[in-house]
C-alpha cells in the first residue's frame, strides 16, 4: 500500500464534503482566519484530498472528536503520519501519543508535578522574573516582543521550574518547533525545523537525564515517581523531555499572542489595566481568539462515525481548534477580542483525558506577565507591522515591534 504522509489514504463516505485546500500553505498558516470560516462552511466533516485526511472545525463536532479517546486514538500519532504503519521522527511521547490504559499513569505522574499547589509555589519566582524583565524593557522602550519578552520570559522560568542545570534557550525553542512542524505534513516548514535536528535532539535527550537536574524542580518530582517504582527510570527521562517538548515554545506563543492582541486592542488594554481581575479572562480570551496551538489530529482506531457519517479504520482526522474557537454557532462575535467574555469552554488546550496538563503553569506564567505590565506599563503601541512565523501546529508571531510607554 503506497502511504500519503505516512498514513493509509482513505476514501470518504458519500455526502462528506471534499474540499480542495492545503490547510498547512503558509499563507494559511499566516492569516487563517479565511480559512476557518470556509472549513465550517463546508459542513460537519471535510475530506481534504491533498493529504487524504478528514477535518473538524466547527465547535461542537471538533471538541467532541478532539475528546473522544475511544474511537479516536492517539498512540497512532497526533500528526499526519500514523504511527502503526510508519516510524515517527522521535521514540513517542509516554504522555502525548498514548492511549489508555498506558497514558492513565503517566498522566497521573504529570498532573501531580503540574498540580495548582506545585505552581503557586513557582508564584514568586514567575512575578519577580517578570517585573525585572518589564522594567528591563521600559528602559528600551521600542522591543521586538518576540524574543525580548515572549521568548525571554519562559526560557528563564521553565528550565529552572524543571530545575535544568544546563540551559539553552536558543536550543529549547527549536526543539519546540521541531515537535509543532512535526505534527504536520512533510512540507518545507517541517524539514527546515528539523534541519538542526542532529544538534539538538541529543542535547535535549541528555538534558533529561536524572543528573542533569536539580533536586527541587519539577524533573525531581517526575524522578521521584521512578523512585517510588511507579515509572522506570527511562520512563521518568521521556517525561522530562515532555516538559521540554510541550512547556516552551506554547507559552513563548501564549505570551507573543497575548501581547499582540492588547497592542492591537487599546481598549482592551485599558480595561485590563483598570482591573487586574480581568488577568486571567483576558488570557483565556488571547487562548480562544488566537488559539496557539491550532491544529492536532486523532487516528480512527476502528470504524466509526463522525457527524453520522462512516469513517473508516486508520482514518487520520485534523481537529482545527482555531477554527472552533471562532465559530459564531459557539461565540457571539468570535471576531471581537473582549477581555471580559469569558470564554469558557475554549478548546486551544484541547478537551477530554488529553487536555493540556501544563495549563496551570501555563496560566501562572501569563498572570505574571499581564500582571507586572499593568503594574509599569501605561500604554502599548504597535511599532511597526507585526510578522507571523508559520508552523504546522502553532500560530506564533515571528516579529512583534511595540513601544512600552511607562506609567
Ligand atoms: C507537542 C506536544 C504537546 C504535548 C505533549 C508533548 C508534545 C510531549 O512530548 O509529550
Amino acid at each position: 500500500m503506497t502511504l500519503i504522509e505516512g498514513h493509509k489514504p482513505i476514501t470518504p463516505a458519500g455526502g462528506v464534503a471534499v474540499w480542495d485546500v492545503d490547510p498547512y500553505d503558509t499563507e494559511i498558516l499566516r492569516d487563517p482566519l479565511e480559512y476557518y470560516a470556509n472549513l465550517r462552511a463546508q459542513g460537519e466533516l471535510t475530506y481534504i484530498p491533498r493529504y487524504s485526511v478528514l477535518a473538524v472545525g466547527r465547535y461542537e463536532i471538533t471538541r467532541k472528536v478532539f475528546s473522544d479517546h475511544e474511537n479516536f486514538v492517539s498512540s497512532r500519532g497526533v500528526g499526519l503520519n500514523d504511527f502503526k504503519l510508519e516510524d515517527p521522527w522521535r521514540p513517542p511521547s509516554i504522555i502525548l501519543e498514548v492511549d489508555q490504559p498506558d497514558h492513565t499513569r503517566t498522566r497521573k505522574v504529570m498532573s501531580r508535578a503540574l498540580s495548582p499547589k506545585v505552581v503557586k509555589g513557582f508564584a514568586e519566582l514567575f512575578q519577580d522574573t517578570a517585573d525585572r524583565l518589564v522594567d528591563d524593557l521600559l528602559e528600551k522602550g521600542t522591543i521586538e516582543a518576540v524574543t525580548d519578552l515572549a521568548e525571554a520570559f519562559p526560557t528563564t522560568v521553565f528550565p529552572k521550574a524543571v530545575g535544568m542545570k544546563d540551559v539553552n534557550a536558543r536550543h529549547l525553542v527549536d526543539y519546540g518547533a521541531m515537535v509543532f512542524n512535526a505534527v504536520g505534513p512533510d512540507n518545507a516548514l517541517r524539514r527546515e525545523a528539523m534541519r538542526h535536528a542532529g544538534e539538538i535532539v541529543p542535547w535535549i535527550n541528555a538534558a533529561c537525564a536524572r543528573d542533569r537536574l536539580s533536586a527541587d524542580g519539577l524533573g525531581a518530582m517526575v524522578y521521584a515517581s521512578a523512585d517510588d517504582g511507579t515509572l522506570t527510570e527511562a520512563e521518568a527521562g521521556m517525561l522530562v523531555r515532555s516538559f521540554l517538548s510541550a512547556g516552551v515554545d506554547t507559552t513563548v506563543t501564549g505570551i507573543g499572542n497575548a501581547l499582540w492582541c492588547l497592542s492591537q486592542n487599546p481598549d482592551q488594554w485599558d480595561a485590563l489595566k483598570a482591573d487586574p481581575k480581568f488577568i486571567r479572562p483576558a488570557f483565556e480570551e488571547v487562548l480562544r481568539y488566537t488559539s496557539p496551538v491550532h491544529t492536532f489530529g486523532r487516528t480512527a482506531g476502528r470504524d466509526t462515525e463522525i457527524a453520522g457519517f462512516p469513517v473508516e479504520e486508520g482514518s487520520k482526522v485534523i481537529c482545527v481548534l482555531g477554527a472552533a474557537n471562532m465559530d459564531p454557532e459557539k461565540w457571539g462575535d468570535p471576531e471581537v477580542f473582549r477581555v471580559d467574555r469569558k470564554p469558557v469552554g475554549h478548546v486551544a488546550f484541547g478537551a477530554g483525558i488529553h487536555g493540556c496538563v501544563g495549563q496551570n503553569i501555563a496560566r501562572g506564567e501569563l498572570e505574571a506577565v499581564l500582571g507586572a505590565l499593568i503594574r509599569k506599563v501605561d500604554r502599548i503601541e504597535p511599532a511597526a507591522e507585526a510578522v507571523w512565523r508559520p508552523n504546522n501546529a502553532i500560530r506564533a508571531l515571528d516579529r512583534l515591534p511595540i513601544t512600552l510607554i511607562p506609567n
